[in-house]
């Protein structure tokens, strides 16, 4: 993820205790590259060429990228339907997000879903399942099984606000807690659950639930992508030392509406207004053109790319109908998951890691 436009880091203020300058360039092309595919893939949309309804995550970029960043190549991530930095940072190509949003054969689900439904198991990524929030609970098992088998991994799943109101949000906290299992839950509280804000969804910042269940819980700004970056390394140091699971509550905001087909009426415009001063990749961006970053450039190189990519995913072929029972059933032995990439270069120092 590495790019060279990035210019040495001025030995001053402002460098970063464990990211390099290309780490933090990283982050900000991960971002940008998250916002150009959805809004190339929301204007596919608008034109007929991807089916069902589409889903983006526009204002918390920084959620899904500094979290994923923070993971080593070895760990699980469950990514959810607003996550889409995830993919990318674990290595999933912008041309296969594309043809996946397309239903074509080159996308991560081969064309059996034009949707946020996909994970490639290849990179260590499960793919979603659409009942929130199941992810916790596949990610509490994948790390119940790290802790049987004595591995130093850890899982990580994000999920929404909404998503504390259902048990399974309580049974992955409690299981999790129990048995002090490796998994970092990152709570992704973007005020609204389709329409319903907050104060309709809880009568205590659910942050406080950790400690209820026995393990920390963190509140972090989910628009500063570094501080994302930060709190995910460290529960995820904790968690492979054997200090348990971490809530992380990034606070953010859902600045589109739940789909594209929602208008979102029910939003005060003040309070998008207010989020839109606190955009996550402006921010990002801030802080690297004080470190001399010609983040311009970053820009024209990740909108090149976009396009790119958008051209090869139209010019690809729809799935045959001839292997549309392939890889629905379990044949022969079940393939372990494999590794993804783990972009972020400072795990070889890390205490927490063995990578
Ligand atoms: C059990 C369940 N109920 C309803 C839905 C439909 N649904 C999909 S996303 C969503 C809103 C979830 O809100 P939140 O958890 O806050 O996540 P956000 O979409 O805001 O990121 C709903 C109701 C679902 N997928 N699963
Ligand atoms: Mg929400």
């Amino acid at each position: 993820m590495a790019t060279d436009t990035a210019a040495p880091a001025p030995a001053s203020a402002g460098a970063h205790r464990y990211l390099q300058l290309a780490d933090r360039v990283a982050l900000l092309r991960a971002m940008l590259m998250m916002r150009g595919i959805e809004e190339r893939a929301m204007s596919l949309y608008r034109q007929g060429k991807v089916p069902g309804s589409f889903y983006d995550g526009y204002g918390q970029e920084a959620v899904s990228a500094g979290a994923a960043y923070a993971m080593a190549a070895q760990d699980r991530l469950c990514i959810l339907h607003r996550d889409l930095a995830a993919h990318l940072i674990r290595g999933v190509t912008p041309v296969r997000i594309l043809a996946q949003y397309m239903g074509r054969a080159a996308g991560v689900t081969g064309g059996r879903d034009g949707n946020v439904h996909f994970g490639d198991p290849e990179l260590g990524c499960v793919g979603m399942v659409s009942m929130l929030p199941d992810m916790m609970l596949v990610a509490t098992g994948m790390a119940m099984a790290f802790k049987l088998r004595s591995e130093p991994r850890c899982a990580l799943t994000w999920f929404g606000d909404g998503s504390t109101s259902r048990g399974d949000f309580h049974e992955a906290m409690n299981w999790s807690g129990v048995q002090r299992l490796p998994v970092v839950f990152v709570l992704e509280n973007n005020q609204y659950a389709y329409s319903t804000p907050l104060d309709k969804q809880f009568a205590v910042d659910p942050v406080q639930r950790a400690s209820a269940y026995g393990f920390t819980g963190v509140t972090v700004d989910g628009n500063d992508v570094e501080a994302m970056f930060d709190a995910t390394r460290e529960a995820r140091a904790r968690a492979i030392a054997g200090g348990g699971p971490t809530l992380i509550e990034a606070v953010t905001m859902r600045m589109h509406g739940h789909a594209a087909h929602d208008d979102m009426k029910y939003v005060p415009k003040e309070q998008v207004e207010e989020w839109r001063r606190r955009d996550p990749v402006e921010h990002q961006e801030r802080k690297l053109t004080e470190l001399g970053v010609d983040v311009a450039a970053v820009r024209e190189a990740v909108h090149a790319e976009i396009e790119a990519a958008t051209a090869q995913a139209l010019a690809g072929p729809m799935p045959t109908a001839g292997g549309v029972l392939d890889g629905v059933f379990c044949e022969g032995e079940a393939v372990a998951l494999g590794d993804g990439l783990a972009p972020w270069s400072g795990f070889a120092s890390d205490p927490g890691s063995d990578a």
